[in-house]
């Protein structure tokens, strides 16, 4: 075992905020005994209701059935925007910083009602009603929170496709959901390239004859290709449009989006999530989880084709009130120092980003962050997959100079927010954990029989109680819903992760059970082994995934990726089977170890095992589905490159 460190609360952040240790215990134990009395107080707190709920939380693990707040009514535009507008009208809500420097706007609250209140008068025009589907293909900009605000404010359901899927994954959404109405850009732009956006939606659109209207925002300006009659300008549009849309009054039960995520299996699914539970799990999470304070400028990196774009960068932070910032570009353009510099530029106080960015990051080396000085942060956060220690010293230490408690959150698409998770104020850090529930979140760990297991205890991580920011049903495909989280595992939410308890009953994650290999009988998170080969300074990036071996079972094979400045060599490879051997011992130690310039990933950032474990297994005529990849030659470099 690993010797764990363990960071106290900063004493200033403990002075200065509500949730203190004793008030999250006390809160926490409320919020599982009485979910409906806890639950019912921060929804009068939060959201501004037009009519109230008949029955708090009602839900079943088995058919599945769960409501939240049915019987009430509200508008998400409404509380993301109009009940702003009095306090807030000239506050910035939408700080946006394009990919290239030095492009950038501001939108207030004001500006921002007006333009998702035309907006909403467009879609109204082209025939867009409550309940109907609409999808979205942008850019990080700030048309895509008035697009998604808009539909909220007509009843409408978005469902987002994140910019950077093929034109083949967006007909495969567009189909599935219904959409009859399609907002996009000409293009979009990352890291100084085009996305052709409009391109794409040509594209697909061949194939689905149901979409009648699409709404292009002019972005990069350059030409493209139009259909008279089906096309049309945004900002023409939106022009021409009264600002005057009263909210629809919606159910609090009623859909707001549709988001497709991949599962272990098939295409991938529409999760769908719901008005008024959504909104408040998404509102209280993003003020506790961040303790979120009036006036200061919060940023989440997330691209809004990602449940934590929907949730951090929009819902949560604009129901809160706060100023949200977005972000066009990617971490390295034009240098590694971007982000520092978007913190200094705009005197960010909260940042929230992915893993895989902080790794790539600290393998390009310490001197890009230190062109910053970073001086307004207070809290860093963390979503995605495992933090490995070594990413979250090198945040704590250098990014936030030991200033800033680093926030490991761990939720799903299909939770809608944040589950587990440290809260600043409350909860000593341990770098690598997620550490403890939030408020109602009743997480449990399961044998491979679902026997709960006691105390500190390692399995699968599953949820035994509903909470408001669940999903409600795959989109069309209740019975997939059932299957795929609630019938392995009878009343219980099944979450695909695995997760050990410690005795303190700190949670971590350890990767998609999935993941878990075993080897000699000894069960071994690859993230555990991957955060061993990281420690090594030489290494940027690892991927382990296990491999059919005569004796042991299941053999490691670990992808490994070299910081800009390392060289590989046969003592390298023995330095980092030492390091692993000394991290967690001689069963862990890797029997291939593969150089590779970089590893398969998806689009958000995701490592595609499923991809590595094909190739380790030399399965290569089995590889399946590469198209979500971000750059498909990567796995042709790794097939070569592969030891004889
Ligand atoms: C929010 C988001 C969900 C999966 C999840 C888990 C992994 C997310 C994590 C984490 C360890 C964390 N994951 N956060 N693993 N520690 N802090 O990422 O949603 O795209 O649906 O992915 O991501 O495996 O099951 P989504």
């Amino acid at each position: 075992m690993k010797t764990e460190h363990v960071y106290p609360v900063p004493a200033d952040i403990a002075a200065s905020t509500r949730i203190t240790e004793e008030v999250y215990r006390e809160m926490y134990d409320r919020s599982v005994k009485d979910p409906e009395g806890f639950w019912a107080e921060l929804a009068q707190e939060f959201v501004s209701w037009n009519a109230p709920w008949q029955r708090v939380g009602r839900w079943n693990f088995d058919t599945p059935a769960i409501e939240w707040f049915s019987g009430a009514r509200l508008n998400v535009s409404y509380n993301c925007l109009d009940r702003h507008l009095a306090d807030r009208g000239a506050q910035t809500a939408i700080l946006w910083e394009g990919d290239q420097p030095g492009d950038q706007r501001r939108l207030t609250y004001g500006e921002l009602h007006d333009r998702v209140c035309r907006f909403a008068n467009v879609l109204k025009s082209h025939g867009v009603g409550k309940g109907d589907r609409v999808c979205i293909y942008l850019p990080m900009i700030p048309e895509a929170a008035v697009a998604m605000l808009a539909c909220a404010r007509i009843g409408a359901i978005h469902s987002i496709v994140f910019g950077g899927f093929s034109s083949e994954a967006l007909k495969d959404r567009i189909l599935d959901a219904d959409c009859r109405l399609v907002v996009c850009a000409d293009e979009g732009r990352r890291g100084g390239k085009f996305v052709p956006l409009k391109h794409n939606v040509d594209a697909a659109l061949s194939q689905c004859p149901l979409v009648e209207t699409v709404l292009v925002v002019r972005h990069t300006a350059r030409p493209v290709d139009w259909t008279e009659g089906r096309d049309r300008w945004f900002h023409e549009a939106v022009e021409s449009a009264s600002p005057d849309c009263p909210p629809e009054d919606m159910e609090a039960e009623d859909p707001l989006f549709i988001l497709y995520t991949s599962g272990s299996t098939g295409k991938p699914k529409g999760v769908v999530h719901t008005t008024g539970g959504y909104l408040l799990f998404a509102a209280v999470t993003h003020k506790y989880v961040f303790d979120y304070r009036d006036g200061e400028v919060y940023w989440c990196t997330a691209d809004i084709g990602w449940i934590t774009g929907h949730s951090y960068v929009v819902y949560g932070p604009l129901c809160n009130g706060a100023t949200t910032l977005m972000f066009e570009g990617v971490p390295t353009y034009p240098t590694p120092a971007r982000l520092w510099q978007i913190i200094d530029k705009y005197q960010v106080s909260i940042f929230y980003t992915a893993p895989t960015v902080i790794r790539a990051l600290m393998g390009l080396g310490t001197d890009w962050v230190k062109q910053a000085d970073r001086h307004s942060l207070r809290i860093l956060g963390s979503v995605g997959e495992p933090i490995n220690p070594e990413a979250w010293e090198w945040y704590y230490q250098e990014v936030g100079e030991k200033r800033c408690p680093v926030l490991d959150t761990w939720w799903q698409t299909e939770t809608g927010g944040i589950m587990i998770t440290p809260l600043p104020g409350a909860t000593p850090l341990k770098p690598g954990s997620a550490t403890r529930p939030f408020f109602g979140v009743v997480p449990v760990i399961l044998d491979a029989q679902g026997n709960e297991l006691t105390g500190p205890a390692e399995g699968v991580l599953a949820i035994a109680a509903s909470w408001p920011g669940q999903a409600r049903t795959v989109f069309r495909n209740h019975d997939r819903f059932r299957e795929t989280y609630f019938a392995l595992y009878p009343g219980k939410y099944f979450t695909g992760d695995g997760a050990r308890r410690d005795a303190d009953g700190y949670y971590w994650i350890t990767g998609r059970v999935d993941d878990v290999i075993n080897v000699s009988g000894h069960r071994l998170g690859t993230a555990e082994i991957e955060s061993a080969l990281t420690l090594h300074d030489s290494v940027a990036e690892a991927a382990v995934v296990g491999y059919p071996h005569n004796i042991k079972g299941q053999g490691i094979y670990a992808f490994v990726t070299l910081v800009a400045d390392a060289t590989p060599s046969e003592d390298l490879k023995r330095e980092l089977i030492e390091r692993v051997r000394e991290e967690i011992g001689a069963i862990a130690t890797p029997d291939i170890i593969q150089w590779t310039p970089a590893l398969p990933k998806t689009r958000s950032g995701k490592i595609m095992r499923r991809i590595l474990r094909k190739i380790a297994a030399n399965d290569l005529d089995q590889l399946g589905d590469t198209s979500t990849l971000a750059d498909p030659a990567v796995v042709e470099d790794i097939i070569r490159g592969k030891p004889a």
